[in-house]
């Protein structure tokens, strides 16, 4: 079929019309609103509707094909993918160099996101909606006989991030071009992404993820943009020129080389950047080696350069404190500031003292927080300013935000390893502990000086390691604050614990350094772009597609959630994405599930706090109640098709552990004829952006469950949100700010308080646990699902109080959570009340788009301004 149609086609003329540009300008209500419908009809081949403006893109597409893959015809949907996005770059190019040709003019402050992730999915969709090309290239590949959907799903997720952190980073690129901000974001380009997950007997097995075999249309590699970075070696003082100046010679140097990312806005003409760094070495080859013989010494440079960039490091919570990890960090926070300094210095010379007022860096966790010691290496070392005015400059340019208030997760360098890699910023940092230690002197002078000593020590950024004395440890989160001008955390309760608790000595000293900044999600990915069909219906109902970058718009749709002509529809949309999921769960699993149940998602990283291991418990449950009931008196009971996500770190067994309980309880009850028509459970593998595209607009009910005070905010509780998905939860990170927004009569909330945690983990031991937890613990550990001595630690962990603590407190919210399931069933039973309160989630998530988020970090910390190139 395809075949036929690109013999034929010689319909190259172009129209004349800048396909590329017809972009919607916001408040043409008119348009927009006839877009978001092309949204909708996009995806529905109607192969008559051939429209004379995708004339040029058909031809376009066509000659791709044809040069890209040097073949006449027969091409698979991952070819016609690959024609696609190589035809879409170019439009997608076109932008990014008309944006940087208007700032390069403008020369505006530009805001930097230094981050080690950039979680960013596939580019396709999102790059042709954002770009208001979405009507060209549907009607174009209806032309050729593809279906936009089937050829997008050809495309590799880039998975350059383990989870939350870097989905954040990514939305907020989206939200920083939407908004006109001119801001790039820094970071690695990884060979390998992070590794995919497969199931194998239902224990999880990783795969390397490799995505670059086919190349990345999404790139552009700058030849031009290059720069060495070194480790190890030595330091000197010598007299250059008279002035007495610090000289790094490094024993191994390799070379950062760049890659473009283009990063469309949407609804505007603006495309920002993402760079990311590949490793290489500066010596391709070592010929003489080679001559030797010693063949590996001849690729041993390569080899040793390639390896920093190669793979992402796939712990979202415990540092794996390898030298690797710190040899990344440095890499691309060298790469990036000397990237950044010579385009100042291009148009500012040496005047570096007004590098804050064109530059600011965003620090995403203490990841890249060696770039305070770079900064001043470059501003001291290399361009041979005073320390004071270096470090005037470093601290005015520099902020901080943490994302988890885990203690395991708080990056610890040893001194001993940073003294080797980088023995020139080991100095640095000894000097501004030095600087920071004796002002603390001074600023605490009227502390007796016992407590001041100990203040002091408490502070100092560089410590004692608490559990081997003789160990010191440069301490990444207190080197962060110290060296930044603003520090926040990412949801209200959040910032206040990291202000209360782990970060309060430093807020006692900086009350006015420390803010807060509730995460967002971006709403063209996770809900115009994942869910065109809701997204038409919210066009509808609001008159515009206006929502789509001004979410608070979102709010007119509570005048409907009781409308039950509105319901019905709402709900055919809900039922349509959940027949979609169906499929997915078929073709992964081979099941046929009841689409009249109510779906019950819990997808995210796998992680003792964020609690799966209770979800399973709760079904377990469920399941007995279910074989104790009567056919009749299961026929009243709500049926559930639960599903679970998720990627446990490669070394975090009992992450592991909890996989496999999931897939062994939903291997019995999946199976049992009695109440497979009732209860199901699902793991599905390898979770990833993607994935989560298909799995949110399907969902009815979401599960942010984590121990309160230990989930900093969440992101996928205000996807879930967005797309109608009710949540049951925790008093935790931005659950709480969405209960504010929704109505907390409208969310499920069970469990302890974080002010309440100290005290109940103290008495655990003493907690008398419910009767139904014994029995659960009981069958677990009496092997109801096989494994059992594979169970065993999980059951200790929270059962055995000799060598388990509960430390996530599982048992003291069993029951609670046990009776907010049942509010779940009574509610669901009401469909009008739960389609109430599910258009009133998505009326209530305007607050949590990254848009609004980053117009907060634009006016509260990096102080940029618009700089919107002309259409
Ligand atoms: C060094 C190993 C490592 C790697 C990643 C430690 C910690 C991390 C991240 C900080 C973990 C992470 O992704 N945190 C999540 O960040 C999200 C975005 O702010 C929050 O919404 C989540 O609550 C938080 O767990």
């Amino acid at each position: 079929m395809a075949y036929r149609q690109l013999q034929g086609t010689n319909r190259g003329v172009s129209t004349g019309a800048p396909v590329a540009y017809s972009r919607p300008m916001p408040g043409r209500v008119g348009r927009s609103a006839l877009r978001v419908q092309a949204v909708a009809e996009a995806e529905r081949p109607t192969a008559a509707k051939s429209s004379a403006s995708a004339e040029p893109v058909t031809h376009d597409i066509t000659s791709k094909l044809k040069y890209l893959f040097g073949r006449n015809g027969d091409y698979t949907n991952a070819d016609a993918y690959q024609g696609t996005a190589w035809s879409v770059r170019e439009k997608l190019i076109d932008s990014f160099n008309k944006t940087h040709e208007h700032w390069k003019k403008e020369d505006p402050k530009f805001i930097y996101y230094l981050s080690a992730e950039f979680l960013m999915g596939r580019s396709l969709t999102n790059t042709v909606y954002n770009l208001g090309i979405e009507g060209e290239y549907g009607a174009a590949l209806r032309d050729l006989g593809y279906q936009m959907e089937k050829v997008a799903d050809a495309e590799r997720d880039a998975a350059l991030g383990n989870g939350g952190l870097g989905r954040l980073a990514a939305c907020f690129l989206d939200s920083m071009a939407t908004l006109d901000l001119p801001g790039w974001g820094y970071g690695i380009r990884y060979k390998y992404g992070m590794f995919k997950q497969g199931l194998k007997n239902g224990y999880q097995v990783e795969m390397p993820d490799i995505w670059l075999t086919k190349g990345n249309p999404w790139e552009v590699k700058r030849d031009d943009i290059k720069f060495e970075v070194g480790f190890g070696g030595r330091v000197e003082r010598k007299k250059v020129n008279g002035k007495e100046m610090t000289v790094w010679t490094p024993s191994e140097k390799v070379v950062a080389q760049a890659y473009d990312n283009p990063i469309p806005g949407y609804a505007t003409p603006t495309t920002s950047n993402l760079r990311l760094w590949d490793a290489v070495p500066i010596h391709e080859f070592d010929l003489g080696a080679f001559n030797a013989g010693d063949y590996d010494r001849a690729m041993l440079e390569r080899e040793r350069a390639e390896g920093i960039s190669a793979v992402l490091y796939p712990n979202d919570s415990t540092p794996e404190g390898k030298e690797l990890r710190l040899k990344q960090q440095y890499f691309f926070v060298c790469a990036s500031l000397q990237d950044v300094m010579s385009r100042f210095r291009a148009v500012h010379g040496s005047n570096w003292e007004a590098l804050p007022e064109k530059a600011c860096f965003q620090l995403n966790d203490t990841h890249p927080t060696i770039a305070v010691a770079e900064l001043m290496r470059l501003l001291v070392d290399v361009e041979g300013l005073e320390w004071d005015a270096a470090w005037t400059i470093t601290t005015k340019c520099l902020n901080y935000t943490n994302h988890t208030v885990m203690p395991e997760a708080l990056e610890k360098w040893p001194v001993k390893v940073m003294a080797k890699m980088l023995p020139r910023h080991m100095e640095i940092i000894e000097v501004i502990n030095e600087g920071w230690t004796k002002w603390l002197g001074v600023h605490l002078k009227d502390l007796k000086s016992e407590e001041r000593a100990q203040k002091i020590a408490a502070m100092s950024i560089i410590h004692a390691n608490p559990w081997n004395a003789d160990e010191m440890l440069v301490n990444m989160a207190y080197l962060a604050v110290v060296g930044s001008s603003a520090v926040n955390g990412v949801a209200a309760i959040h910032s206040n614990i990291v202000k209360d608790e782990i970060l309060n000595d430093f807020y006692q000293i900086f009350p006015s350094k420390f803010q807060n900044k509730t995460n967002g999600v971006t709403p063209r990915r996770w809900l115009a772009w994942c869910n065109p069909e809701l997204a038409a219906l919210i066009t509808e109902a609001l008159g515009s597609s206006e929502w789509i970058n001004d979410t608070e718009k979102l709010a007119g749709l509570r005048a409907f959630a009781s409308d039950p002509a509105f319901q019905a529809k709402w709900s055919a949309v809900k039922k349509a994405k959940k027949a979609k999921l169906a499929e997915l769960i078929k073709k992964i699993h081979g099941d046929d599930v009841n689409q009249n149940a109510l779906f019950d998602i819990q997808i995210k990283r796998i992680h003792e706090y964020k609690r799966q291991y209770l979800n399973v418990l709760s079904i377990i449950w469920r399941y007995k109640q279910l074989k104790k009931m009567t056919p009749e008196q299961r026929k009243a009971a709500v049926p559930r098709v639960c599903v679970i996500g998720g990627k446990a770190a490669s070394a975090y067994d009992m992450a592991k552990r909890i996989i496999r309980l999931v897939t062994a309880v939903g291997d019995v009850i999946n199976k049992d004829p009695e109440t497979k028509d009732y209860l199901r459970l699902y793991f599905l593998p390898d979770y990833n952006v993607s994935l989560a595209e298909t799995i949110i607009p399907a969902a009815e009910l979401s599960q942010h469950i984590s121990t309160a005070g230990t989930e900093a905010s969440g992101t996928s509780n205000m996807k879930f949100q967005m797309n109608g998905c009710l949540i049951i939860g925790t008093w935790d990170g931005a659950n709480i700010e969405i209960a504010e927004e929704t109505g907390v009569e409208n969310v499920f909330v069970f469990g302890v308080r974080a002010e309440e945690i100290n005290q109940l983990r103290k008495d655990r031991k003493n907690f008398k646990t419910d009767p139904r937890w014994d029995e659960l613990m009981k069958d677990i550990e009496g092997g109801m699902f096989g494994d059992k001595d594979y169970f065993k630690p999980l059951v200790d962990s929270v059962n055995n109080m000799k060598v388990g603590n509960d430390w996530f407190l599982l048992a003291n919210d069993f029951a609670g959570y046990l009776a907010a399931q049942e509010e779940v069933d009574a509610t669901y039973k009401d469909q009008s009340e739960w389609l109430r309160r599910s258009i009133m989630y998505t009326a209530g998530s305007g607050k949590f788009s990254s848009d609004r988020t980053i117009r907060e970090y634009a006016e509260d910390i990096w102080h940029v301004k618009p700089a919107r190139p002309s259409a």
